[in-house]
């Protein structure tokens, strides 16, 4: 990763300790985003609950991983994650189009969480590589993005298979 990336962070969080969730549906291409962006070794860990995190360190940087959707009632057993967040990566399938409704409502839930309320959003509308995948514009409008309110959000285009987009989305 390097050293521009531990100048960003350094002066993103200090020396303080900071967690970014990277969150979103199963298949979304969270995990592929992980080992590209290769900033340590990912740990895999199941918590009692039963679902998967995945977690990497770097510097005081904490990345979590793990997958939304799986049920309705899992969300109080994820909020010990959400303290001293600073962002969030929210990982979309932009060419899987049956399910952007429940990406959106995975969404906005995780919005309404009031530990996550300081944190910024910035948006991974992944697989563009994939023919028939939404642009940018149609995945803002899919996940009601307009809808955010007082806090700072971005989204970016990426292909996780091919590495693009995933670092000017972290520049910004
Ligand atoms: N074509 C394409 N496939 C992708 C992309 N990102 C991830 N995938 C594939 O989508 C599947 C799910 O990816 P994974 O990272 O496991 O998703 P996760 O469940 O969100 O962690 C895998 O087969 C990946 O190879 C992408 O940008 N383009
Ligand atoms: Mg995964």
């Amino acid at each position: 990763m390097g050293l521009v990336f531990t100048r960003l962070f350094s002066s993103l969080f200090g020396n303080k300790e900071a967690r970014i969730l990277v969150l979103g549906l199963d298949n979304a291409g969270k995990t592929t985003i992980l080992y590209r962006l290769q900033m340590g070794e990912v740990v895999s860990t199941i918590p009692t609950i039963g679902f998967n995190v995945e977690t990497v360190q770097y510097n005081n940087i904490k990345f979590q991983v793990w997958d939304l959707g799986m049920s309705k009632y899992s969300l109080p057993y994820w909020r010990c994650y959400f303290p001293n967040t600073q962002a969030i990566i929210y990982v979309v399938d932009s060419s899987d189009t049956d399910r952007l409704v429940i990406a959106k409502e995975e969404f906005h839930a995780i919005l309404e969480e009031e530990e996550l309320r300081g944190a910024v959003v910035l948006i991974f509308a992944n697989k563009q590589d994939l023919p028939g995948a939404l642009d940018d514009a149609a995945i803002t409008e899919a996940l009601e993005l307009h809808k955010i309110k007082s806090r700072q959000w971005a989204i970016f285009k990426t292909s996780a298979i091919k590495g693009e987009g995933l670092f000017e989305g972290l520049d910004w």
